[in-house]
């Protein structure tokens, strides 16, 4: 095939076999303002809020921000919004241009472009997915973390927002003082409870500088939960090679994803929201049962296999699972965390089990290890803390969260078995560094680890059979080496 040179800007522009929306985006206004338009949204939401718009119509078209990135608008508004969504499932490769995205604003050179969006009236629901980190709220005290670079910067600025929290809160009060009625704000981040923590960490904010706000914003702003599940590895060149063949264009905003997608939503719209059901989503009145799950089965058995998959030279989550011995500890993690779940009605969790191992081993999808172990701190305390307190209590099988947490650890030291280094991009990489420097007996590494402030629970970290189990797992990965570790596991659950 010869490279394309003309850029996608035009549904008429598409020659491959990529399907098309089945609307003209030109007809639509847009309703919706995201926050964090990276490779998740552009696989997920938006691709729901195409078969909406197909189905339904309505002016339900996205605003994106990107918060810190540029490229992603750079990518993106010369092709007028429009990209390749590619699936890659076992059986072959599918690909659709998604029209959903009208253009994306660059919050970092773009002024008052996100206040802008966001204070619009026609701008009815605001959706996210910024990521654990970017919030700045301390989930224990279910309020802002004052010393969150973004949050410190908004509290100082509040009128020039440039956080996720401080751009809520001010456009809200524009709202307000131009008398539009409120939006509803969806968190889409992979947090429990993510919909109540966000309007915790909005009315906090609001509170330390306009308390009236404050109020305001907790009579009338609704902010569902939601749970969002979508399996999406960083786009590669491959991924623009292969939209180059299913577009006959050059797009360099495509994404490349599983054929596997869920949301479920709470149905709490004050000012009406698009037909998402149309593309799969399902709403209920509790997503709590659907976002454990996620986070425990999937999550949870992701960090476990990012660590320890990465520190055995696993480059991709196919790669782990094609490994014998590490594919066994994973359906252990899962089986370890489904047994901390009550019931999901309607929902067979052994076929969930199941379907996520079938993921994670799919050969088509080329989904880093290294990715996935990015910002630890930020992950652990739902996917794995969480429920190893709870079968601690029910004084269930701890040792898979105790590996889990070992190989954690043993990635903290930010060096292979080789020696060789890599970053550990962690939000709290300066304390956790500072804290095992100089250390080598895996005992005084995980007592150092097990002290860093706010991450562990003193009833775990206080539990001498869980520091036994821990320590145990981290001595043998720092003696043998992570693949050995992996053996030595496996061989053990084997034996029981
Ligand atoms: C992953 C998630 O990077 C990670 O931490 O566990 O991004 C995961 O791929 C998604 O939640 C799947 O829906």
């Amino acid at each position: 095939m010869t490279e394309p040179q003309k850029r996608l800007t035009a549904l008429a522009d598409i020659s491959g076999p990529a399907t098309r929306p089945g609307y003209d985006p030109a007809g639509h206004d847009c309703g919706i303002v995201h926050l964090g338009t990276g490779a998740f949204h552009r696989a997920h939401q938006a691709v729901y809020t195409d078969e909406a718009l197909s189905e339904e119509g309505g002016d339900w078209r996205i605003v994106g921000v990107s918060l810190r990135s540029q490229a992603i608008a750079d990518a993106m508004n010369p092709q007028n919004g429009l990209y390749t969504l590619i699936e890659r499932g076992a059986d072959g490769v599918s690909g659709r241009v998604v029209a959903s995205i009208d253009r994306v604003i660059a919050a970092a050179r773009d002024g008052d472009a996100p206040l802008a969006a966001l204070a619009r009236p026609q701008t009815r629901v605001v959706t996210l997915t910024v990521t654990e980190k970017a919030y700045g709220i301390d989930r224990k005290a279910m309020a802002v973390d004052p010393a969150h670079p973004a949050i410190a910067a908004d509290l100082a600025s509040p009128r020039t927002p440039a956080g996720a929290i401080g751009l809520i809160v001010e456009s809200l009060r524009l709202r307000r003082e131009n008398n539009s009625a409120p939006y509803t704000v969806l968190c889409c981040d992979n947090l429990p409870e993510n919909g109540e923590l966000l309007r915790a960490g909005v009315i906090d904010f609001a509170n330390r500088t306009d308390p009236e706000h404050a109020s305001w914003i907790s009579r009338n702003v609704s902010f569902p939960s939601s749970m969002v599940d979508r399996i999406t590895p960083a786009p590669t060149e491959a991924t623009l090679k292969e939209a180059a063949r299913l577009t006959g264009c050059v797009d360099l905003a495509a994404v490349e994803t599983e054929p596997f997608s869920q949301w479920v939503i709470e149905d709490r719209f004050t000012a009406g929201r698009p037909a998402w059901e149309k593309g799969g989503a399902h709403f209920v009145d509790d997503v709590r049962p659907y976002e454990m799950m996620k986070l425990r089965m999937l999550n949870g058995a992701h960090s476990m296999l990012a660590y320890t998959g990465f520190l055995s030279a696993h480059a991709c989550v196919r790669d782990v699972m094609a490994d014998d011995d590490l594919s066994l500890l994973v359906d252990r993690h899962i089986h370890a965390a489904q047994c901390t779940l009550s019931p999901v009605s309607d929902f067979d969790l052994d076929q969930y089990r199941r379907d996520l191992v079938m993921r994670f081993g799919n050969p088509a999808i080329a989904h880093e290890t290294y990715q996935i172990t990015m910002d630890g701190t930020e992950k652990l305390p739902q996917r794995i803390l969480a429920p190893a307190m709870e079968t601690l209590k029910a004084q269930g099988d701890l040792r898979p969260f105790a590996f889990a947490v070992a190989a954690w650890m043993r990635f903290c030291l930010a060096r292979n078995d080789d020696d060789s280094g890599y970053a550990l991009r962690d939000p709290r990489e300066t304390d956790i560094l500072a804290a095992v420097a100089g250390l080598s007996t895996a005992e005084d590494i995980a007592g150092a680890l097990h002290g860093l402030s706010g991450l562990f629970d003193p009833v775990l970290s206080e539990n001498q059979t869980w520091r036994a189990l821990v320590a145990d797992a981290l001595q043998t990965m720092l003696e043998c080496g992570m693949r050995a570790a992996i053996g030595k596991e496996a061989e053990f659950v084997r034996a029981t």
